[in-house]
């Protein structure tokens, strides 16, 4: 393995469940490692992808031997900070490529907890095609204290009620979906790489006229490492629902077929996905 390099096996691999859970890290190492041994003992057979961006306090250096030993664990180290909505998009492209029957994705600092994996599973084994992790449904709780919760419950209703959709939570990204209920693209070409990413797929889910349902959850604060959100992201945050509540549908292309994927002429991975201008962009690399 080429240490400036991500582990080319890892795209590659070949998926050993029918269950993909997604992890996007940005220096984790307090708790990357419980939260993998944690998914890997969940009552569920499923595989791992994390998707790290050069991480610097040790957690890239752990999840390659992690990735090494164990086959149900993939990883992709990006070359930069890339943004937690872009390693999201990366995390859905992944997935679909090798063909998993369903995707949960969460955080890796233990804000969401592991064992609301599978009740968010059972809701698609219910025939849901979508299962939200909610901190404002009726049930659902939130440690965040003072600004952080002010900010965080706000930013919700607020989206609720502008956008006038049948969901409460619209930030978080503790989620599950059934791959072939959600068209390809509808994810991947979401023109946000940032925390934005959430608040417009969630929109996207709705407004495509899937089954979405709200599963109640208590949402940890992090107690340890430190938050990575920019001040520059409630503004962002608050011209991205402006924008959503003007649109109405969902913008741009929504549709990614999986032909014109390609692989990166730089990195040599399988994620080059064509932007709306007909560009080629690598998800891995940012090339
Ligand atoms: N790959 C990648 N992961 C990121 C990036 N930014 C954040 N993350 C990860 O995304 C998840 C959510 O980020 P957090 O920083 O916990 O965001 P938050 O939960 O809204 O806020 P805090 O917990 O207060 O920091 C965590 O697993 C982070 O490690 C990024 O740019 N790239
Ligand atoms: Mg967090």
């Amino acid at each position: 393995m080429n240490g400036n390099r991500i582990d080319p096996a890892a795209p590659r691999r070949a998926r050993t469940a029918d269950t993909l859970i997604f992890l996007p890290t940005y220096n984790e190492q307090a708790t990357i490692a419980r939260m993998v041994d944690c998914l890997l003992a969940l009552p569920i057979r499923c595989d791992v992808l994390v998707v790290d961006d050069r991480s610097t306090d040790g957690t890239t250096e752990w999840l390659r031997s992690r990735a090494a030993a164990d086959r149900r664990v993939g990883l992709i180290v990006r070359p930069a900070k890339l943004g937690v909505g872009s390693a999201h998009k990366l995390g859905w492209l992944h997935a679909r490529r090798l063909d998993y029957r369903q995707i949960v994705t969460l955080d890796a600092d233990f804000s969401h907890d592991p064992a609301d994996v599978p009740r968010l599973l059972a809701a698609l084994e219910r025939g849901a095609d979508v299962a939200i992790g909610s901190r404002f449904t009726s049930g659902g709780r939130l440690d965040y204290r003072g600004w952080r919760l002010f900010l965080s419950r706000s930013a919700n209703h607020l989206a609720r009620a502008v956008l006038r959709l049948p969901i409460a939570e619209y930030t978080t990204s503790l989620r599950a979906a059934k791959l072939d209920r959600v068209p390809p693209g509808l994810v991947e070409t979401i023109d946000n790489d940032g925390y934005g990413f959430f608040l417009i797929c969630a929109v996207r889910f709705v407004r495509a006229g899937l089954a979405v349902t709200e599963i109640p959850i208590h949402f940890r604060d992090r107690d340890h490492g430190i938050s990575k959100i920019p001040r520059l992201e409630i503004l962002r945050g608050a011209l991205n629902l402006a924008r959503l509540a003007l649109e109405r549908r969902p913008a741009g292309r929504a549709t990614l077929p999986l032909d014109r994927v390609r692989d990166c002429p730089k990195c040599g991975q399988p994620y080059c996905v064509p932007k709306a201008s007909g560009e080629m962009l690598c998800l891995a690399c940012a090339h």
